[in-house]
């Protein structure tokens, strides 16, 4: 009686294992926002900006002189790869009159922006895109972006190609 309690007990507890394995894998604590071939992006986010432009720009200044008109703001997102290396080559978003991949780099003691041609995602890794650091500069926006609301920014892949991701505006 007792050994039998005890192999159901076993059998149940390897069934919900196999069951736990394949849940686990597919439902990380955070899922993807999008997915393209073994690529997941997640928590895609862009920086809530007004048009009015602010008289102080103390956290921008010092970036890449001369730019377009209108103010900017930047999308951040972590990209993760299950598969072999590839590189984000460009990013397009409509809300901006021009979009580029910028890096963040200390110059002569001074916090600069630079754009890069491509961010590389590594094999079985990730990498992030984040205040500090890497970022999307949505350059001269052409609307105000809102708290909450949603903007899409495609991405384009040396390898996988091409995917829409919805980014959720926020303050941080
Ligand atoms: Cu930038």
């Amino acid at each position: 009686m007792r050994t039998l309690a005890l192999v159901t007990l076993a059998c149940l507890a390897l069934a919900l294992a196999a069951c736990g394995v394949r849940t686990g894998a597919s439902t990380p604590a955070s899922a993807p926002a999008a997915t393209l071939g073994s690529l997941q992006i997640v928590d895609p986010w862009a920086r809530a900006a007004a048009l009015a432009m602010p008289k102080t720009d103390a956290k921008t200044s010092g970036g890449a002189g001369a730019m377009a008109s209108g103010p900017n703001s930047a999308a951040y997102m972590t990209i993760r790869n299950t598969g072999g290396a590839d590189r984000l080559l460009a990013v397009q978003c409509d809300a901006a009159q021009a979009v580029e991949l910028h890096t963040m780099e200390m110059k002569d003691n001074v916090m600069q922006m630079r754009p890069v041609e491509g961010i590389d995602v590594p094999a079985n890794g990730q990498v992030e895109l984040k205040p500090g650091g890497y970022h999307v500069m949505l350059i001269g926006l052409k609307r105000e972006l809102k708290t909450d609301e949603t903007i899409t920014v495609k991405l384009r892949f040396e390898k996988a190609g091409e995917v829409e991701v919805p980014a959720r505006v926020r303050t941080q």
